[in-house]
Parts: C-alpha cells; sequence; structure tokens
C-alpha cells in the first residue's frame, strides 16, 4: 500500500513538473512573441520616419528656389542670385540641430575632384575650415533639425547620419578655384560647362554615386544608427553603405539606412522643371538665372533650360 502511494506521489511530481516545464516554455514562447511585436512595430516606425526624412530632404531640393527665393530680410533677390532648384542642406556638424553661420551652412568649401571619390562626401573626415572638424577628428554629420531662418523641418536633432555628394550641398562655396562666394555646382544632367565630368547623371558622369546595399547611384544616404552607433561598413569614411534591415530582432542596434537615388532626385527636379518650362522659358537668355547656362558670368545658372528641352 505504502509502494503504491509513493507511486502516485512520483507520478504527481512528474506530471506537476511536465506541466511546469510546458507553462514555462508557453510563457517564453509568448513572452517572445510579445517583444517581436513591440520591435516590429518600433522597427517600422523607425522606417517610417526615415522615409518622412527622405520625403522632406528631396522637398527642399526641389524648392530650394522658392525657399531661397528672398534674402534674410524678407526682399526679394535678384534673379541672378537665386539657386536653382535640386540642393541639399549642408550637414549638422555638432549635432545641435541648427546650422551655424561659423561653417556649417557653407559645406563645400573644397574643390570637387571626381577622379577622388572620397571627395565628395560630405563628412568626410580630416576636413580643415569646416564647422567643428579640426583637420584632425572624424567629421561626422547629421541631418539638420531645421532652418530656422527659411521655417523649413527635416528630423530630429543629431538623430540621423547623412551623408552625400557634395555637389548637391546648398552653398558649395569652393566648386571654382577662383573661391567665389556662394558657389553652386550646376546640377543639371546636361551641365554646360564641364563635360562629362561633372555630369552628375552616375550613368554618364565618372563618379558612380554612393553605394547602398551594393547598388550605386545614390546621391545621399540618411543613417538611423541606432543605440551602438554607425556600424562599420557605415563609419569606415567609403562611399560604401549598408543596411541592416532584414535584423528586426537586433533593431535597437542595427543600422537603418535610406538612400535617395540620382533618378529619384531627377524625378522630382525634373518635373519641377518640366511641368514649369513653359514659364521659365521666358526668362531671357541673356538673363543672370538659374534657368540659364553656368558660366562665370552667371554662376548660379544650372542649365535647366537646355536639359527642359527635352521635356515631353
Ligand atoms: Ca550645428
Ligand atoms: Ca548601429
Ligand atoms: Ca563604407
Amino acid at each position: 500500500m505504502d509502494v503504491c502511494r509513493k507511486q502516485n506521489g512520483f507520478v504527481l511530481m512528474l506530471f506537476i513538473v511536465v506541466v511546469f516545464i510546458v507553462a514555462a516554455l508557453w510563457i517564453a514562447t509568448q513572452h517572445q512573441r510579445i517583444i517581436s511585436l513591440f520591435k516590429t512595430d518600433s522597427y517600422v516606425s523607425d522606417e517610417y520616419e526615415l522615409r518622412l526624412v527622405k520625403q522632406r530632404l528631396l522637398n527642399f531640393a526641389t524648392l530650394t528656389t522658392e525657399l531661397y527665393s528672398t534674402n534674410s530680410s524678407g526682399n526679394f533677390k535678384d534673379s541672378g542670385d537665386m539657386p536653382a532648384p535640386g540642393y541639399l542642406p549642408c550637414p549638422d556638424l555638432d549635432g545641435d540641430g541648427s546650422l551655424s553661420t561659423s561653417g556649417e551652412e557653407s559645406c563645400g568649401n573644397y574643390e570637387f575632384d571626381p577622379t577622388d571619390v572620397n571627395k565628395v562626401l560630405v563628412p568626410r573626415p580630416n576636413r580643415s575650415a569646416l564647422g567643428a572638424c579640426n583637420g584632425v577628428d572624424y567629421c561626422v554629420g547629421y541631418v539638420p533639425e531645421r532652418l530656422n531662418n527659411r521655417n523649413f523641418y527635416f528630423a530630429p536633432a543629431g538623430k540621423y547620419y547623412y551623408f552625400f555628394d557634395m555637389r548637391y550641398a546648398y552653398l558649395n562655396t569652393s566648386l571654382d578655384t577662383s573661391k567665389w562666394d556662394d558657389i553652386y555646382t550646376p546640377l543639371s544632367p546636361v551641365t554646360p560647362n564641364g563635360g562629362s565630368a561633372l555630369n552628375l547623371d552616375p550613368d554618364v558622369g565618372d563618379f558612380k554615386g554612393l553605394v547602398l546595399d551594393g547598388k550605386s547611384g545614390y546621391i545621399a544616404v540618411i543613417i538611423d544608427a541606432g543605440d551602438d552607433g554607425l556600424n562599420a561598413e557605415n563609419s569606415d569614411q567609403d562611399v560604401v553603405f549598408e543596411s541592416e534591415n532584414t535584423s528586426i530582432f537586433n533593431s535597437d542596434n542595427s543600422d537603418k539606412v535610406i538612400g535617395i537615388t540620382f533618378d529619384e532626385w531627377l524625378l522630382y527636379v525634373g518635373n519641377k522643371i518640366c511641368t514649369q518650362y513653359d514659364n521659365f522659358s521666358h526668362v531671357s537668355e541673356s538673363r543672370l538665372h538659374w534657368f540659364n547656362g553656368y558660366s562665370i558670368t552667371n554662376k548660379k545658372g544650372s542649365g535647366w533650360r537646355q536639359w527642359g528641352q527635352l521635356c515631353p
């Protein structure tokens, strides 16, 4: 009788242990599932935010002319002083959200050399005379939070790393060796005075663009680096970048990257030119104006008249 009772007690204990293990496994599974759901939501939200930042940069590029049609006093500039469309804001080097007047607002202060792809990146290392970059420390830039004097918002301050082909920089002050102030790279894909070396179309020009996940032709990349900063591929100071979007379970640290391709950029800016070509074509060809060709006397010219002749 005692033996039978002991056996029953043992079976009962065994049953309880098995139930406990099964319950623990079930709870662990559910816990993992709940965490996964949270992480998936967070991941989707991060991706959405990145797409918004990209959209705002493209909006800025499309509206450069309108945004900068007046001076800081609100008076209209002469037509020869208005920038062409297509430019991107300079990076915020110290992460405070704004572009200071002590160098950050002018990010193209060295000459473009299409044979040296590292020179087309902003930010880049070992820069001198650019904001906080002292020629020794690695320069890292962020998408600026806003342009205060234009009431234009991009992203939370210091959150998104920002690399781009510096020819697209708003206020590229050293395109030309004469170091004029307020030099803008002519952005029309049929750039008049530079031949293929200055042609921004990666299919034509010498520089094939930034590379993201093995695909070239990007003009900019924006990175949400997560809690641990940029990964090795994205911080090695070359033109090759990678996203880690497949790693949902590592989303707190993974580098989420979104890029703007030349074709996407041209879709926006080219659409602006083509839909308004009839209006712009009334601009006299001898007038200093971004619509006309780039020259020493028309240094904000961008050759969009010539390109626009191809509009459907
Ligand atoms: Ca700043
Ligand atoms: Ca990271
Ligand atoms: Ca790299």
